[in-house]
């Protein structure tokens, strides 16, 4: 079978942990996304990044357009090249910075409030529906140097953060080397749970647009208590470790918007546990 990703590209994203541009939506998906987002938006009364974080979260159980996006074959062509044929989305987000505004994401690392078992397994791909230039606040990344690990972080609800409990990486690292993931929109960039990335303000005269989609194989399982919601995207559920999602009964269904409110739940309910088991975990090796 033909690969996505050469072997070159496959040892850099083991070394490095992050891997960019790469093309995946048409002129036509990009335009279907983008009036299917202002669509959404015309329903919430208000930017997605506006107000209840939960609109942000997992809209694919809602939105048939966002729903045929985290299953686009061109990225999932990329991410089973990484991570094996059986694929689980265990969530998505929005992640969307106004023209001229102070949002940003300081360093950190997404497998810190995750839990997910093997923790080296989960892989981002962040998709621009907008160019996302060094200007506007793209992200960010330190190559991993072949030694991925777990670093210590702090939920400091930082303002203006784009990241949910506002969490930053509270242990020195060398910064220095740090490469801007710039994106033409309707690309996308992968990036390993342990890559420390962050981004920037946007300073640009446009709305910067990315979503994040994170995809694991579907043998992972959770270290907490949770028993999280996942949607199968590629393969078979082989761990059944994840109460699988159906695709969305229609737009803004109100089947599906219940569904969400579930899935929601679940999701803030194991990050929370899993902010405490990171506090415990760095406490103990004081
Ligand atoms: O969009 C950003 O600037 C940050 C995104 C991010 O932290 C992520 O995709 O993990």
């Amino acid at each position: 079978m033909t690969k996505a990703l050469n072997e070159a590209q496959i040892a850099h994203y083991r070394r490095d942990g992050y891997l960019f541009p790469f093309p995946a939506l048409s002129a036509d998906e990009l335009g279907e996304c983008n009036a299917g987002l202002a669509r959404f938006e015309a329903w919430l009364g208000k930017p997605v990044n506006q107000g209840d974080f939960r609109w942000r979260s997992a809209s694919y159980v809602f939105l048939p357009w966002v729903d045929a996006l985290v299953r686009h074959p061109r990225i999932l062509d990329a991410v089973e090249d990484l991570i094996g044929p059986n694929i689980l989305v265990y969530t998505a987000t929005w992640f969307i910075k106004e023209a001229q505004s102070p949002a940003f994401a300081a360093w950190h690392q997404d497998a810190t409030y995750f839990g997910i078992i093997p923790n080296d397994q989960h892989v981002t791909a962040w998709v621009a529906l907008t160019d996302a230039t060094s200007e506007a606040g793209c992200m960010e990344v330190v190559s991993s140097q072949g030694q991925p690990h777990q670093m210590r972080h702090a939920a400091l609800r930082l303002a203006n953060s784009i990241n949910g409990a506002g969490q930053a990486i509270s242990e020195p690292f060398d910064q220095g080397g740090g490469v801007m993931m710039e994106l033409p929109a309707g690309s996308f960039s992968l990036h390993h749970t342990l890559c420390r990335h962050r981004s920037a303000p946007n300073r640009a005269s446009h709305r910067r647009l990315g979503l994040g989609i994170s995809y694991i194989p579907a043998n992972s399982r959770l270290s907490g208590s949770v028993r999280m919601c996942a949607r199968l995207v590629r393969g078979k559920d082989t761990g059944g470790n994840f109460e699988l999602i159906p695709p969305p009964e229609g737009e803004l269904h109100p089947t599906a918007l219940a569904r969400h409110d579930h899935v929601y739940a679940r999701y803030r309910d194991n990050y929370e546990e899993q902010v405490r088991a990171h506090e415990r975990q760095f406490a103990a090796a004081d």
